[in-house]
């Protein structure tokens, strides 16, 4: 089999202790840092389809991510290419009654590489959580928020509306994750889109540059 598929169903079948061996194996042997990223990515969508099907179940589910996490700890020194000119703070997390964290962490770790100072709030933020952190914290200019799930949208959306309504400004925000799209990030008055880690990066970066 090759490296990189054993990377696939060594995340798909949540083998915590082999994963990182494996991608540093499939680097060894030449792949593609973003390549192995997402065949991993498509190990948690197998994941995710068995859940679906009653196949597996949250602890199998809790496992793969975990195994997927070790991977990404090999690989974030080849996603990110620190020394980017400070493009000043981000706060990012995932909305309120969203415990998925993966694609969230990926953002993080694609915007700080672009040159932003991350303050990462984790999972379950509520909408006065990530205004406080605003406040907390200088020079604010990007707020990120992830919502993974159909039933926290509502949640994404009362984030933005409270961000916008706070009389707060000089910072943009985007929001992303898998349920998320264009339509709906524009219905919610979102100030972007993006749908993956690589694009959150260049649209962060094109939002406070366009100040
Ligand atoms: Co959950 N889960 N889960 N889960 N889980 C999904 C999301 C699901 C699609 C599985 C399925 O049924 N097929 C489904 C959602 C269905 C829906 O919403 N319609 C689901 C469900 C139902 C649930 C529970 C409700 C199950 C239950 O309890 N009955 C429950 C909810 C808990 C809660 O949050 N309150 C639940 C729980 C969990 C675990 C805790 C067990 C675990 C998460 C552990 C963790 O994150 N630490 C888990 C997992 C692992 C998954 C799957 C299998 C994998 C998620 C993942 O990490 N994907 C997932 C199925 C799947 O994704 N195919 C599933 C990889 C990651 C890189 O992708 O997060 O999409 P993703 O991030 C992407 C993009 O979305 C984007 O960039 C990333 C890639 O570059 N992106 C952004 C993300 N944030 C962004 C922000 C941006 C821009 C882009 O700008 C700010």
């Amino acid at each position: 089999m090759p490296k990189i598929e054993e990377v696939k169903v060594g995340v798909q079948t949540g083998k915590t202790k082999l994963v990182a061996g494996l991608v540093q194996e499939a680097l060894d042997e030449g792949a593609a840092p973003m390549e192995i990223l997402q065949a991993m990515i498509d190990g948690m969508d197998v994941v995710g389809d068995k859940f679906s099907k009653g196949e597996i179940f949250i602890p199998e589910m809790l496992i793969a991510a975990k195994a997927m996490s070790k991977g990404v700890d090999v690989l974030k020194p080849q996603l990110t290419e620190g020394g980017a000119a400070s493009l000043g703070t981000c706060v990012i997390g995932t909305v309120k009654g969203d415990l998925h964290d993966i694609g969230k962490n990926l953002v993080a770790m694609m915007l700080e590489s672009a040159g932003f100072n991350m303050v990462d709030l984790g999972v379950d933020v509520s909408s006065e959580k990530f205004l406080q952190a605003i406040k907390d914290h200088d020079e604010v200019k990007l707020v990120a928020c992830s919502s993974l799930l159909s039933t926290t949208m509502p949640a994404l959306r009362d984030t933005v509306d409270t961000l916008k309504k706070s009389g707060l400004d000089g910072f943009s925000v985007l929001v992303g994750g898998a349920p998320i799209t264009q339509e709906f990030a524009d219905k919610i008055g979102a100030d972007a889109y993006a749908p993956d880690a690589g694009s959150a990066a260049k649209k962060g970066k094109a939002l406070v540059k366009a100040g």
